[in-house]
C-alpha cells in the first residue's frame, strides 16, 4: 500500500470501529504481530477491532476495495504461522465479538461469538448443566473463530469428535463483504451442499468467522478418573483404549522432565520409562498387575504444561502430525535414530497417532521440518493433524497433497476469494 492510500484506508475504517479500535502505534500492534510461540514475526498496516458482524462486512469490503489484505486472528495461539501478518496485511482481530447467547436446553446447542474463548464456552455450558467438547491447553486464549478456522483437536478427540463435529452452523463473512448465515441450529438440515462448512480448516483464507452455532454435550454425572501410567511403549498404551476413555494422551521422559523441573511439580510416578501415558475414564481401566499407575486429576498439569514449559526452553521448531497407530512406535524409534541436532520432546493424543514433535536449540529449523515430515510421508502418516498448514507447512502441503484435491481446493480459493485478500500467505503464499 502507498503512504497515501494507505492513510485513506486508515480514516475509512477509523469511520466504522471507532478511532480506538483502529491500532497503528507500535507497542499496541506488536502482540497481534508475533505468534506465541515467538517463530513467527509479520508487520501489519493496522490492527482493526470491529465489534459487530456489521463492522466485519464494512471492514472487509474497504479493504476489498482498496486492494488490502486482511489476516483474521481470534486468540492468536495458532502454531503454524497463520495468524500474523507477514506481508503488512491488516490484522482484523474478531476478539470483540465475544458474545455468548443463552443456551437452547431443548437443542443441547448455543450461538458464540467468534470471539469468546473455549474457557468462556466452557464455563457457560456447565452453567446450564452442559459441556463443550473440545478442550486444550490454550483455552484462556483461544476462541471459537481461531479453533473453528483451524479445525483445533485437543484432548477429547476420541470421545467427542474434533471441532468440525460440534459445528451445527456459522456466520461467515466473505472476501467482498457478503454475510452468509447459518445459526438455526436445526439438528438435521437436507438443503444441498453446505458451503459454510468449506471454510472449517481453511485458516482465515476462504472467509471470516464471526459466530458458530455449536453443538453441547450431557454434563458428567461424576467426574472421571485421571491416571498416569508409565509404559514402555506407545502400543502398550494404546491397549486401554475402551468404550469409557474419555482422552488418551502420551508424553516421554524428556517432557516430564522438563515440566517437573520448570513447574517445580512432584515426581508423579516412583519409576522412570521412555513413555507416559495419562488416561481419562468413566470407568477404572483393566490395569496389567506390574503396572505403575497414580489416579488424580491434578495429573493434567504434566501433560498441559508441556508447550509452555517448552517455550520457556527456547522458540521451538513445532511439528504436529499423525500416524497410523500400528506404527506409532515405528515413528517414535525413527524420530530418535534422526539424532536432530537440539533438545527432542515427543507429545501428543495417543488415540488418534498424533505427535507433537517439538525441537528446541537446532540451528536449522527447515532442515528438521524436512527430516521429520519425509519420515512421517514414509510412514503413511498426516503432515497436519490439528494445528493446520499455515506458512510453516504451506510446501509440504503443496508437496504431499494429491493434485485432484489441491487443484478442487485452488478452485473454491479463486471462487470464494479471486483477488486473494483473505490470509494470502497461508497455503498458497510464497
Ligand atoms: P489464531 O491463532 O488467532 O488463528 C489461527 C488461524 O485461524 C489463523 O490462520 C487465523 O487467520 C484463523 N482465524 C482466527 N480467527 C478466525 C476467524 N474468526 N475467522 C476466520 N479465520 C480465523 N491446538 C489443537 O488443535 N489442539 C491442542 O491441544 C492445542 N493446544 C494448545 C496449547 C497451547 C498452550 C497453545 C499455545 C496452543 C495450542 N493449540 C492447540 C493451538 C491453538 O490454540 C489452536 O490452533 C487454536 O485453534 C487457535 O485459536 P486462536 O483463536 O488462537 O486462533
Ligand atoms: C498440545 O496438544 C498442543 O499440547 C500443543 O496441541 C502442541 O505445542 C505443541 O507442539
Ligand atoms: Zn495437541
Amino acid at each position: 500500500m502507498s503512504s497515501r492510500s494507505e492513510e485513506a484506508v486508515l480514516i475509512a475504517l477509523r469511520g466504522i470501529v471507532g478511532e480506538p479500535h483502529v491500532l497503528t502505534e507500535p507497542d499496541m500492534v506488536a502482540g497481534y504481530l508475533r505468534d506465541w510461540t515467538g517463530r513467527w514475526s509479520g508487520h501489519g498496516a493496522a490492527v482493526v477491532r470491529p465489534g459487530s458482524v456489521e463492522e466485519v462486512q464494512e471492514v472487509v469490503r474497504i479493504c476489498h476495495g482498496s486492494g488490502v489484505a486482511v489476516v483474521p486472528q481470534g486468540g492468536n495461539t495458532g502454531l503454524v504461522g497463520g495468524s500474523v501478518p507477514h506481508h503488512g496485511e491488516v490484522v482484523l482481530s474478531l476478539r470483540r465479538l465475544d458474545r455468548l447467547e443463552p443456551i437452547d436446553t431443548a437443542s443441547r446447542s448455543v450461538t458464540a461469538g467468534a470471539g469468546a474463548t473455549i474457557g468462556a464456552l466452557q464455563e457457560h455450558a456447565r452453567r446450564g448443566g452442559l459441556r463443550y467438547g473440545v478442550d486444550l491447553a490454550s483455552r484462556d486464549s483461544a476462541t471459537i473463530g481461531g479453533t473453528i478456522a483451524t479445525n483445533a483437536g485437543g484432548t477429547h478427540v476420541v470421545s467427542n469428535g474434533d471441532t468440525r463435529r460440534q459445528v451445527m452452523g456459522l456466520e461467515v463473512v466473505l472476501a467482498n463483504g457478503t454475510r452468509l448465515s447459518g445459526l438455526e441450529g436445526m439438528p438435521k438440515i437436507s438443503l444441498g451442499p453446505d458451503p459454510l462448512q468449506l471454510v472449517i480448516g481453511s485458516e482465515g483464507t476462504l472467509g471470516v468467522i464471526t459466530a458458530a452455532r455449536l453443538r453441547l454435550l450431557p454434563g458428567e454425572a461424576a467426574a472421571p478418573l485421571v491416571i498416569l501410567l508409565a509404559v514402555k511403549t506407545l502400543g502398550e498404551g494404546l491397549e486401554f483404549l475402551g468404550p469409557d476413555v474419555r482422552a488418551i494422551e502420551f508424553f516421554d521422559r524428556a517432557c516430564l522432565e522438563a515440566v517437573i523441573e520448570h513447574r517445580g511439580l512432584p515426581r508423579p510416578l516412583p519409576v522412570e520409562s521412555p513413555f507416559y501415558v495419562l488416561i481419562e475414564s468413566g470407568d477404572i481401566p483393566r490395569l496389567p498387575e506390574d503396572a505403575v499407575a497414580v489416579v488424580d486429576p491434578r495429573l493434567w498439569a504434566y501433560r498441559e504444561s508441556i508447550t509452555e514449559t517448552i517455550s520457556a526452553l527456547g522458540v521451538p521448531v513445532k511439528l504436529d502430525v499423525a500416524l497410523p497407530l500400528d506404527r506409532v512406535d515405528d515413528f517414535a524409534a525413527a524420530v530418535h535414530d534422526l539424532a536432530l541436532e537440539g533438545d527432542t520432546y515427543l507429545y501428543g493424543h495417543l488415540a488418534e497417532g498424533n505427535f507433537h514433535v517439538n525441537v528446541v536449540g537446532s540451528r536449522d529449523p527447515e532442515a528438521v521440518v524436512d527430516r521429520v515430515l519425509e519420515l512421517v510421508v514414509d510412514l503413511g502418516g498426516v503432515i497436519a493433524s490439528e494445528h493446520g498448514v499455515g506458512v510453516a507447512k504451506a510446501d509440504w502441503w503443496r508437496r504431499t497433497t494429491e493434485p485432484s484435491i489441491l487443484d478442487f481446493q485452488r478452485h473454491v480459493k479463486a471462487a470464494l476469494d479471486p483477488d486473494r485478500i483473505l490470509n494470502p500467505a497461508v497455503f498458497w503464499g510464497e
